[in-house]
């Protein structure tokens, strides 16, 4: 027996109480531990609202605006279906993963296979050469702190190139290599001058300067417009010499990873940064993109996801607010085709979210929620990343295995991995970047 608030037809809140059969969510057979708290505080559990001692949970009245603007979508906990989440730790042959070497020498092969095969598409194996070309300088930025690059990558195949832009901040007064963050904004260029004068808060270089941090930024259309038609202009076009992409070729997503990727290339060649402590960050469709980017490129240190949702951090078979169905209609430039093909059947996805982290693992994960961005599913966010705590804790490294959420507004931090879920909505603001440099802070001083 339970008790579930649910919305009667003229609106108002009622409670009804219903036999209902919970079906256990499992991991691979076994009782999910991620999951428990689901099942114990009740699937329908909604707050009033959220105070700073009780574990998060969705406010009743966004529940209710949500699912009456968005009625085809579901915000109910006790709508979520049953699921069983794949076990990272079970080979596609149903071998169990016990050991580091069976992990690194197959496992993860596997995973990352059928990621690509089924969500994000292969990446191209055509040969090319990167340069990199300093446009501008400024030497003496923020009262002597940082010297201020606008850079142009230029990717060469045979004798078509590429280009695109992006900007590059780097302490002046460090003793030592310092940490470097890397941007990937799915909103805007952000130009030298303007960084330099405004520090926006979706990129804010002079805060991260003065953390201690150098950090690089690019403008995804500038690699890969995204925009359903914008294939010919972009980064795959070119790798594909303007033919179509085939049906498990890389899609956008991808595309903008290899391009942090890029960067990534060349910090490595600054001696001011040390290159093993390299952060990937990005918001919404960047954040899945930042872990995308983290699995497909080991050198990434830290991968940091800001309400990321569907197709990022959020589990898919919980289909709570926007669903696979809905994100591969909208944003079919995304994923590869495959993806597409698990509309309203996510329970059959070979993998789920919270194996991206297991592939990032034992490198660091942060994952970042809003109260009021429930399209993204927060409870799913956080379940994905303490579902990935198997992975952590077989390859030798702490994790967050605390199943209940935190409350608003506390990161909570273990091991390798962080989380928090700040009032407000969608975006990505100071308060998530000095909670995310707090947890890089640790890791890399
Ligand atoms: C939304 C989309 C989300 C998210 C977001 C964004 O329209 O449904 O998956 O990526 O865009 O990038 O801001």
């Amino acid at each position: 027996m339970k008790t579930a608030p649910t919305v009667s037809p003229n609106g108002t809140w009622i409670l009804i109480t219903t036999l209902v059969l919970v079906a256990q969510p499992t991991v691979g057979g076994a009782f999910c531990h991620a999951q428990a708290n689901a099942i114990s505080e009740g699937q329908d559990s909604q707050s009033e609202k959220n105070t700073n001692d009780t574990p998060w949970k969705a406010r009743r009245d966004l529940v209710q605006k949500n699912s009456q603007r968005r009625s085809e979508f579901n915000y109910y906990e006790s709508k979520v279906p049953p699921y069983t989440l794949p076990d990272p730790l079970l080979a596609n042959d149903g071998t169990p993963i016990s050991t580091v070497n069976a992990w690194n020498q197959s496992r993860r092969e596997e995973l990352i296979t059928l990621f690509r095969n089924k969500v994000y598409g292969n990446r191209p194996e055509a040969e090319y050469s990167i340069a990199f070309e300093q446009v501008a300088e400024q030497k003496n930025i923020w009262n002597g702190l940082a010297t201020g690059r606008s850079m142009m990558a230029t990717v060469s195949i045979g004798d078509r190139e590429f280009n695109f832009p992006f900007v590059l901040f780097v302490p002046n007064q460090s003793q030592a290599p310092v940490p470097a963050v890397i941007h990937i904004n799915n909103r805007y260029f952000i130009p030298l001058e303007k960084a330099v004068s405004e520090n926006d808060p979706f990129w804010p270089a002079k805060t991260l300067i003065e953390r201690g941090y150098a950090t690089a930024s690019f403008h995804t259309s500038d690699v890969d417009p995204d925009r359903k038609d914008g294939y010919a202009e972009g980064i795959r076009a070119f790798f594909a010499a303007g033919k179509p992409p085939t049906p498990d070729a890389w899609r956008s997503l991808s595309a903008w990873g290899w391009a942090a990727s890029r960067i990534l290339d060349h910090l490595e060649t600054q001696s001011a940064i040390d290159s093993e402590q390299v952060a990937v960050v990005g918001h919404s469709r960047g954040g899945k993109t930042s872990l995308w980017a983290a699995c497909e490129d080991p050198r990434f240190a830290v991968a940091y996801s800001n309400n990321s949702g569907c197709g990022g951090a959020a589990l898919s078979r919980r289909a709570y607010g926007e669903t696979v169905g809905r994100i591969t209609s909208s944003f079919p430039h995304w994923f590869c085709e495959s993806f597409a093909e698990y509309a309203k059947r996510e329970s059959d996805i070979p993998v789920d979210q919270h194996e991206l982290m297991a592939l990032i693992a034992p490198r660091a994960v942060y994952v970042a929620s809003a109260d009021e961005d429930l399209w993204a599913d927060p409870k799913g966010e956080y379940t994905a990343l303490v579902s990935a705590a198997p992975v952590f804790e077989l390859l030798g490294t702490k994790s967050i295995t605390e199943t209940t959420m935190p409350p608003l507004n506390q990161p909570r931090i273990a091991g390798k991995t962080g989380y928090h879920i700040r009032s407000g909505g969608h975006g990505l603001g100071e308060v998530d970047w000095n909670w995310f440099l707090d947890f890089t802070d640790r890791l890399t001083r």
